[in-house]
Parts: C-alpha cells; structure tokens; sequence
C-alpha cells in the first residue's frame, strides 16, 4: 500500500510499523515543524472503507465516477484515484458535502480542455472574479497523494493572450473545509492561481509541488501558489513552488496563519494583499508567522500592498483604492533570496505612481507590528541601490514595524532602503 510520506510519519509516532495505518487517526498539529499552529488543528478520524474511482481512460469525463466513489466512502472512507491510470475530469465538481474523507489521488486527473463549458460552469467564487474547477469543503478531508491535478493550463494560456477577460479556473478550490491535510500532492499547468482557500479553517498545507510553464510564447500568467480569503487557522508548509506570481497571497480577512519553510521560485513573493482596493469594505490581515523561506528569481521577497486612501489605477484592468483595515502582527522570520528585486516591499501607494497625491489622501488601512529578520542573500540589482522600500502614506496609519538583521546586498554590493512616513526602528 502506498501512503503519503507526512501521513506515514505521522502514523509513525503514534503505531508500530505492522499496523493497518490507514485506518488509524493522526495529529496534524504534530507535523507542523518547527513552529506549531496558531490553535492546535484537529486530528483527523479512522479511515475505515476504501472506494476506487473508475475511469474510461480514454479522454471521457470521469467526473461521475468520482461522485459516487465519494457518496459511497463519506463518512470514514477513502476514495482512491488509481496509480498508472488518467481521469478526465470534464464536468464541475461540488465537493462541499464532505466529511471524515480522504481523497488519495495517485493517478493522473488532469481537467478537460472545453474552455467555453468551464467559463460557463465553473464555480464563481465572486472575489476578484475568481472560479474555480472544483470546490472542497464540509469537515475533515484529505487530499493526497503521489499523483497529480492538471489543469490542462496551455489551452487557457494561449486564450488569455487573445483576451484577458476569459475566466480562468483556478485548479484547487477548498471552500468552507474545517479541519483538512492537503498534499503531498503534485499541482500542474493551473489556467491561473493554483490554489483558493476560502471561509475555511483549521487546514493544513503540506509537501505541495507546484509547477507548469507555457510551452508556446504566452505566458502562465497570475499563477499564484496560494490565495487565502475569509480563512483563519491555516498552516502551508514543506511546499516547492515554481511559478509566476505570489507564492502565498494573504487577501481579506485571513488570520494565523503559519507559512514555513517554503522553495519559491520565479514568484512575486510572499504578500499580504493588496488590501483596501475596495471604497466600503474592511480588509483585515492579522496574526501571520512566514518561517524559513527561500525565495529565487521572484519580484519580491516578502510584501505587503496596501492601497492609498484616494482612487488610484495601477493599469486599465487594475483600479482602486479607498478601502479601510487592518494589517497588524505580521512576522518574516528568516528568508534567503537569491536575484530577487525587493527583498523587502511595504507600500500603502499601491497603485498610485504619484507620491503627492498618495500623501494627500493617506490609506485608511493601518500597518501595525510588524518584523522583518533574518534576511539573507543578494537581489537581482534591479531596483539598485535599493534592495527594499518601506512606503507609508502618512506616519499616522503604519506603526512598529521593525526591520533587524538584514544581510542583504545587491550584486553591486548597494544595501539601501527607501523608507517613507516611517521610522524604522
Ligand atoms: C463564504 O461565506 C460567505 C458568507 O456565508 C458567502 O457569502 C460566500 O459566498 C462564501 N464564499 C466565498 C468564496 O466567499
Ligand atoms: C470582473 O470582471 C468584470 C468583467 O470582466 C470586470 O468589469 C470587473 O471589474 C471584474 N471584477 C473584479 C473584482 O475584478
Ligand atoms: C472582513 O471582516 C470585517 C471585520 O469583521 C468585516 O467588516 C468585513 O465585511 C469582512 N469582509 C469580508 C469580505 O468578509
Ligand atoms: C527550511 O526549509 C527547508 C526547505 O525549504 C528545509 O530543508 C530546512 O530544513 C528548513 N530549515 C529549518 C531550520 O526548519
Ligand atoms: C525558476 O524560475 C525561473 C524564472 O521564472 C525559470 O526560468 C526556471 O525554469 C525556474 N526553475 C524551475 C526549476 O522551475
Ligand atoms: C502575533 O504573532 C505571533 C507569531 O508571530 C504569535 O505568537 C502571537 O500570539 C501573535 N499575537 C497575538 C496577539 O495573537
Ligand atoms: C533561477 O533562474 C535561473 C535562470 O532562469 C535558473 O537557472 C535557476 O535555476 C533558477 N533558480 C531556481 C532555484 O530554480
Ligand atoms: C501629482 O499630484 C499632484 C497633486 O495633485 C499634482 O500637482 C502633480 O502635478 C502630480 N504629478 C504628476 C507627475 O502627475
Ligand atoms: C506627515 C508626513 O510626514 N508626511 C510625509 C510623508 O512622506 C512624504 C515623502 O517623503 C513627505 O513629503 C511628507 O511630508
């Protein structure tokens, strides 16, 4: 039998080797190393039956399949995607209904490519546009395995750079799951970010392999690893991401949140935000640990985007600003970057090019406690001689935060910082 590498080493704590492991419950606090979990995270339930999911194999949509191998295990079972054997997943999937479930996908599920059927029926998840293939919820729900979900992303690539208001799917959408472990799991080609995390808590993030490029001259555009929305309690661990855009993206109302050693590559970094886009609405990031991250090739190291308090318009399919918030106890603890352009970026003039105007009408959205340290490495140059910016609005709206130990130099050897409306301390 095969099982994952955290839930073998989990059960390996708790059982002698000659046990029927699948059936045994297991901590997922316990492989939150080194930092623990903001609140503990519930154990997860015995997994007592086992469904196959058959497949056609022949290109037809194995989505059926995979509802009644579901119906048929929820409630203590798993349901297993064959090693050596490819799904087509053509139809959306509501998997919302879940509970005490494993999801143990060890073959080949890759989502067709109709592009019209998806735009239409893909789940709209209203923010910022965002839809997904799928969505996961209801109460402790695995997802694992040495298997792969492929998004079949050149399709929509190559449609994206003919037009930009297509609605790409994201690959993973886990939607109102308290208590989960997704992965070790192998995420590929996703038409835009690869993961949502929505009204979820209690869920846990660990061995994520993400990658995917295009392979004709458009670009993999907006392929975030992670999007947290509406979420508290999640931990993102173990993970290697190669990709395009953030590694991780906290987004509104997302609090503890433990993010630790992490490969990211090619990325925009780890980034709170942007927040107060939105005139009326309340944006809150609190209560974040980034722990051990090494960070290559990306824009950023790690980031913090808040927009002004006045409209302001990044690009024409970008606008905003005037919103209000909170973005408070926030802490980078250890990063090396290797040709990175910020190792460090806090803007609250997101989007607005124009200091004078940024001052005048300061973010009403307030940055508070917030550490950088332990920083290493050399930045690509880019922004010589700065390797980082700190750019409040007013000193009024961003308080505490504290940069120490940063060793970071760029290739030239310059180490400034552009600092603004703050005293760092
Ligand atoms: C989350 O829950 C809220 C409140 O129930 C609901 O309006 C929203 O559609 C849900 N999903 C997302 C992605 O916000
Ligand atoms: C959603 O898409 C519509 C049309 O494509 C666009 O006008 C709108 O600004 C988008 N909304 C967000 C939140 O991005
Ligand atoms: C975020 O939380 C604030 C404060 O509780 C609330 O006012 C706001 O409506 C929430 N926003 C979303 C998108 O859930
Ligand atoms: C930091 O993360 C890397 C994986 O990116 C891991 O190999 C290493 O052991 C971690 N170090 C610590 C101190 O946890
Ligand atoms: C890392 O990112 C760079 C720049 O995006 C890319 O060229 C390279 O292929 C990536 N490396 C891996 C291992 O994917
Ligand atoms: C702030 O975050 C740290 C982790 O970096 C955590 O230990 C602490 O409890 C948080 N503070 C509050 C008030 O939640
Ligand atoms: C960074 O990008 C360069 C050039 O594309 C590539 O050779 C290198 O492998 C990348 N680093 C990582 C860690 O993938
Ligand atoms: C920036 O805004 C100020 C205040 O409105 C204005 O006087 C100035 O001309 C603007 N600068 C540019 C470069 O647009
Ligand atoms: C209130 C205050 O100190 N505002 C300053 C913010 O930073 C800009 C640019 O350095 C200054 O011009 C403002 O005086």
């Amino acid at each position: 039998m095969k099982i994952s590498n955290t839930l073998t080493q989990a059960f390996g704590l708790l059982l002698p080797l000659s046990a029927a492991v699948q059936a045994k419950e297991y901590s997922r606090s316990e492989v939150c190393q080194p930092n623990h979990p903001f609140k503990p995270l519930p154990g997860s339930q015995a997994r007592t039956r086992t469904c196959h999911v058959a497949n056609h194999g022949d290109g037809r949509d194995d989505s059926a399949n995979v509802l009644s191998a579901l119906k048929q295990c929820n409630n203590g079972g798993k349901v297993v995607f064959d090693a050596d054997k490819k799904y087509t997943i053509g139809k959306a999937l509501d998997m919302t209904f879940l509970k005490h479930v494993d999801l143990e996908i060890q073959g080949h599920v890759q989502f067709s490519d109709d592009t019209d059927y998806w735009q239409e029926n893909s789940f709209k998840q209203i923010f910022q546009n965002a839809t997904t293939f799928f969505q996961i919820g209801g109460e402790d729900v695995n997802v694992y395995g040495e298997g792969t979900l492929d998004g079949n992303g050149q399709v929509w690539y190559d449609l994206y750079a003919e037009d930009p208001l297509i609605l790409r799917p994201i690959l993973v959408g886990i939607v109102g799951l308290n208590g989960g472990t997704i992965g070790p799991l192998n995420l590929r080609y996703s038409p835009q970010w690869y993961q949502f995390v929505a009204n979820s808590s209690n869920v846990l993030f660990d061995g994520i392999d993400i990658s995917g490029y295009s392979s004709s001259e458009n670009e993999a555009k907006n392929t975030d690893g992670w999007d947290l929305y509406r979420s508290t309690n999640v931990v993102i661990q173990n993970s290697v991401i190669n990709n395009g855009d953030d590694c991780v993206s906290f987004k509104p109302n997302v609090t503890d949140i433990l993010v630790q050693n992490l490969h990211c590559n090619g990325s925009h970094g780890i980034s709170v935000g942007s927040l107060g886009q939105y005139p009326g609405e309340v944006d809150i990031v609190q209560n974040v640990l980034v722990y051990n991250i090494s960070m290559f090739n990306a824009s950023d190291g790690a980031r913090i985007k808040v927009w002004p308090g006045g409209s302001a318009a990044m690009s024409t399919d970008l606008q905003g600003g005037g919103g209000s918030g909170l973005v408070k106890n926030i802490t980078y603890d250890g990063m090396t970057i290797d040709n990175v352009d910020y190792a460090i970026e806090v803007t609250q003039c997101y989007g607005q090019k124009n200091l004078t105007l940024c001052n005048e009408f300061p973010s009403k959205l307030a940055i508070e406690d917030i550490v950088f340290k332990n920083f290493k490495g050399v930045t690509s140059g880019k922004r010589d001689p700065d390797v980082g910016m700190i750019v409040c609005s007013s000193p009024d709206v961003c308080s505490n935060i504290k940069a120490s130990n940063i060793d970071v130099v760029s290739p030239d050897g310059d180490d400034q910082f552009t600092c603004t409306n703050v005293s760092l301390l």
